[in-house]
C-alpha cells in the first residue's frame, strides 16, 4: 500500500505565491508515492562571503545587534509582521526563559526531580513555534517549553512529569502538541507518520518534529528522513544544533554541517540562526508551506546554543570552557530583539516594565501550581500501557498491591 500524498493534498501553485523559486529548486513534486523524480538537489550550499571557509552561512535577519539585515530569499515571510507582532515575539521569549528559569529553581528546591533548561534556545522554539498554525501537529522533546507555549500549553503542565506525578501532563490532541520525548529521535517516527496520515486525509495541515544534534545520530532520525522523503510526507524536521549532546559535542555527530543531511535524501535543508527569531520565524513558515503545498519534508538546522546544563543532573564544566557560554552570550536571542525594538522605537520602557511584572507573576504562578499538585494515585502506572488490559499487567498490578498490603501488615503487627 503505497500513500499517494501529491494527488491526496492541495497543492495550489497560488499558495506558493511571494516565494523564490530558487528557494527549493522543486517546482512543485508531481511524482506522487514513489517519488521517484524528487532527485533534485535543493540543499543550500556554502555561500560565498561565510565567516569561515568551512562553516556555511546562516539565514540571519537580525544581526547580534540588533540590526535587520535584508535577505532576499526569506524577507517575504516576515514582510507583513507588524511592531505589535515583534512586541508579541519578544514578550513570548522573555516569559518562556522566566518559566524556564522558576523550573530550575524549583528542581533546586526539591520540587521536581529534573528539569531540562531551554536556555539560550528561545528564538529557535518561539520562531518556529509561531510559525505553525492551530491545526498543524507538533511532535516535540523534553525541552521545547517554547514551543509547548506557542501551542498553548499551560506551563504549569509541563511540569507534572518532571515532578512525577503523572506520565505527561496534558492531552496530546487539545493542542496538537505531542508529549514530551525522551527516547531521543523517536518522535521524528511518529512525525512522519502523523504526516503520511494527514497526506492520507488530504488534509493540508504540516506537521513539525524537534530533535536534537545528538539525535540526528540515531537511526530512528535517518529512516524518519527516507520515509517522508520517498512518501513527499508533509513535514518540516527542525534539528535545534545547540552544539552539545549532554558531553559529545556536535563534531561527534556529523562530519558535515547537519543541514547538508537532506541532500542525501533528496529534500531540502537549511541552516538557521538558531538566535533570530525572525529568521527562525520566516524560515519555519517557509518550510511549512512547502509542507501544505505537496512538496515533501525539509530538514531546518537552528544553529544555537545551550547556554545551561544539558539538565540539572549535568555538570556542564567537566566538559566545556566558559569562553564559548561567553562567546554565545554575546549573540544571545532576547538581548538582540530588545535592541531591536529599542532603535527602532517600536517599544517604551512602560512596555518592558509590564512585561517585567508579567514575568513575575508567572514565577509566582508557576510555584504556587507544582507544590499544589497532588501526589497521584499509585496504581495510576498501570492504567493505559494498553488499551485493553493485559494479563502481565494485571499481574504487575496484583504483585504491587501485594507489596503495598505488605506495609500495612507491618504497621498493624507493630
Ligand atoms: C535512545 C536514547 N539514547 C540515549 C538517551 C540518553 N540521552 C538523553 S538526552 C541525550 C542527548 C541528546 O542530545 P541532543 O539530541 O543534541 O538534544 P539536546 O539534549 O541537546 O537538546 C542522550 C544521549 C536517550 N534518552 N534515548
Ligand atoms: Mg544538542
Amino acid at each position: 500500500m503505497t500513500v499517494d500524498s501529491s494527488a491526496a493534498r492541495k497543492r495550489s501553485a497560488a499558495g506558493k505565491a511571494g516565494t523564490t523559486g530558487s528557494k527549493t529548486g522543486s517546482a512543485g513534486t508531481k511524482s506522487g508515492a514513489a517519488g521517484a523524480k524528487r532527485t533534485t538537489s535543493t540543499t543550500r550550499a556554502p555561500r560565498a562571503g561565510a565567516k569561515k571557509s568551512t562553516e556555511p552561512q546562516l539565514v540571519q535577519l537580525l544581526t547580534p545587534e540588533g540590526k535587520r539585515v535584508k535577505n532576499a530569499e526569506y524577507d517575504s515571510y516576515v514582510a507583513g509582521i507588524t511592531p505589535e507582532d515583534l512586541r508579541g515575539l519578544y514578550r513570548d521569549m522573555v516569559l518562556t526563559r522566566r518559566f524556564d528559569a522558576e523550573a530550575t529553581a524549583l528542581q533546586r528546591q526539591g520540587e521536581l526531580g529534573l528539569w531540562a533548561s531551554l536556555l539560550g534556545q528561545e528564538a529557535a522554539q518561539i520562531g518556529s513555534g509561531r510559525a505553525t498554525r492551530e491545526d498543524d501537529y507538533v511532535f516535540p522533546t523534553y525541552r521545547e517549553h517554547g514551543v509547548a507555549w506557542c501551542r498553548d500549553v499551560d506551563p504549569t503542565n509541563l511540569l507534572g512529569m518532571f515532578r512525577g506525578v503523572n506520565n505527561g501532563g496534558w492531552d496530546p490532541n487539545s493542542n496538537n502538541f505531542h508529549l514530551y520525548t525522551i527516547v531521543i529521535g523517536s518522535q521524528t517516527l511518529h512525525a512522519t507518520g502523523y504526516a503520511m496520515g494527514v497526506a492520507k486525509d488530504g488534509a493540508d495541515s504540516a506537521v513539525i518534529a524537534y530533535f536534537g544534534d545528538g539525535a540526528s545520530s540515531q537511526g530512528d532520525v535517518a529512516e524518519s528522513f527516507t520515509f517522508s522523503a520517498v512518501y513527499n510526507a508533509p513535514v518540516v524536521f527542525f534539528c535545534q544544533n545547540n552544539q552539545w549532546a549532554i558531553s559529545e559535542p556536535t563534531e561527534k555527530q556529523t562530519r558535515v554541517p547537519l543541514y547538508q543531511r537532506a541532500q542525501g535524501y533528496g529534500f531540502p535543508g537549511v541552516r538557521v540562526d538558531g538566535n533570530d527569531v525572525l529568521a527562525c520565524l520566516a524560515v519555519t513558515r517557509w518550510a511549512l508551506e512547502r509542507a501544505r503545498n505537496g512538496e515533501g519534508p525539509t530538514l531546518v538546522e537552528a544553529f544555537t546554543y545551550r547556554m545551561g546544563a544539558h539538565t540539572t543532573s549535568d555538570d556542564p564544566s567537566r566538559y566545556r570552557g566558559d569562553e564559548e557560554r561567553q562567546a554565545w552570550e554575546a549573540k544571545d536571542p532576547i538581548l538582540r530583539l530588545r535592541r531591536y525594538l529599542e532603535a527602532s522605537n517600536h517599544a517604551d520602557e512602560g512596555f518592558f516594565e509590564e512585561l517585567e511584572a508579567e514575568s513575575e507573576a508567572l514565577g509566582k504562578r508557576v510555584r504556587e501550581a507544582v507544590r499544589a499538585m497532588p501526589d497521584p494515585d499509585h496504581f495510576a502506572i498501570f492504567e493505559n500501557v494498553y488499551a485493553d488490559g493485559h494479563a502481565l499487567v494485571d499481574e504487575e498490578r496484583a504483585q504491587f498491591a501485594a507489596y503495598q498490603a505488605s506495609f500495612a501488615d507491618a504497621e498493624g503487627g507493630h
